[in-house]
């Protein structure tokens, strides 16, 4: 998955390939190509929750209650500071059956556009 922003105005995104895996262990690797420091963690999705919708809790993000791991470590596995520009962080995971939505929670980065949806299905 790429995590990018831009100087300026640009959005931040975070793009990740496939967008569906089947369940069971999933390593997942985050690059980030973008100017600022990253994370992606990841958060269940309820039955007909929408993508982009969680609210903002408290400097600027959400929520990570329920979150089912992330890679946030400088060129390193699982939970740390956050990945540098030009670094890649990763996990391994054992993920369940459902959607998912792969964020990145630094401040103000969820509501710029850092999320996406994974579906883990057979
Ligand atoms: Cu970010």
């Amino acid at each position: 998955m790429d995590l990018t922003d831009a100087a300026g105005a640009a959005p931040m995104r975070l793009t990740m390939k496939p967008t569906k895996v089947p369940p069971g262990t999933v390593s997942l690797r985050a690059s980030n190509t973008g100017t600022l420091a990253h994370e992606v963690v990841v958060l269940p999705l309820a039955a007909g929750q929408p993508l982009g919708k969680r609210p903002i809790v408290s400097d600027s993000r959400v929520s990570e209650t329920g979150s089912v791991g992330e890679a946030s470590h400088n060129c390193g596995a699982g939970e740390g500071g956050g990945i540098a520009p030009g670094s890649t962080g990763w996990a391994t995971l054992t993920l369940q059956p459902g959607r998912y939505e792969l964020i990145c929670n630094f401040p103000g980065h969820y509501a710029a556009g850092m999320r996406a949806e994974l579906d883990v299905s057979r």
